[in-house]
């Protein structure tokens, strides 16, 4: 009989928050079992193991209490997996500034992603495009400090803002095609224009990372229950 796995991940393909914990349980070998998630019915199970925030992806280690939310569940395992590819550097100024950098790209630059799309007319998605590309420059520069002209955040394989920022490359592909604009290029952000490359040929990238069919699903669910904002008429 198959030995059941004691790590099971609670999530939905389309999500980059749940593709970043793939990513990890990828890179450290870990077995898991995947449980998909619907979010527009949501699961007695998702419920009960995050009742804060209702969201995927959640990890279920065992008998232990429910682990939420993206970057905590990639924190303990690479606490209790230290051994296999440690994602987190080992100096605590090293580890402050990449968790800095985590909570730029979490609460400040994918969120302008869904601010592009809830926006309305030509003129306020300019805008929002506007502050993606500051914000795509300053990851710019934050990669040429952090990978000391190596191939990754990581050095010279991946670690965890690779992990982090990476979990969005399919995401950023799919807005830079219905917004006709480019995030990363090779004029303006060179550096991550090139690791851009390199992740999406990654293994583990490429392993994880969802179709675009996926994308659009996921796209038309949130345009159904999240609809753009309405355009002021004055
Ligand atoms: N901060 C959370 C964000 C997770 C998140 O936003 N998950 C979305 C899917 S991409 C979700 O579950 N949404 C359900 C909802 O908003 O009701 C994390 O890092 O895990």
């Amino acid at each position: 009989m198959a030995k059941k796995s004691e790590i099971k991940l609670l999530g939905t393909v389309a999500s980059p928050y749940v593709n970043r914990v793939q990513f990890v349980l990828h890179l450290k070998s870990i077995d898991y079992e995947f449980i998909d998630e619907n979010l527009a019915n949501k699961s007695e199970l998702l419920l009960a193991s995050n009742p804060v925030h209702k969201k995927v992806p959640v990890l279920l280690h065992a008998d232990k209490p429910p682990i939420p939310e993206s970057l905590i569940i990639i924190e303990y395992l690479d606490e209790i997996y230290p051994d296999v590819h440690k994602l987190l550097p080992t100096e605590p100024l090293d580890r402050a500034e990449n968790r800095f950098w985590a909570n730029y790209i979490d609460t400040k630059f994918f969120p302008l992603y869904e601010e592009l799309r809830l926006t309305p007319g030509k003129e306020g998605k300019e805008a929002v495009k506007k502050q993606i590309m500051e914000g795509s420059k300053l990851l710019e520069e934050t990669f040429v400090k952090i990978s000391k002209g190596k191939a990754y955040f990581g050095g010279d394989d991946l670690g965890y803002l690779d992990v982090v920022l990476g979990c969005f490359l399919a995401w950023t592909e799919f807005v830079e095609n219905i917004n006709d604009f480019k995030i990363f290029d090779d004029i303006k952000t060179p550096r991550l224009a090139g690791w851009r490359k390199r992740m999406c040929s990654h293994q583990t990238v490429k392993g994880v990372t969802p179709g675009n069919d996926t994308l659009v699903n996921f796209y038309m669910m949130l345009q159904k229950y999240r609809p753009p904002r309405a355009a002021c008429l004055n």
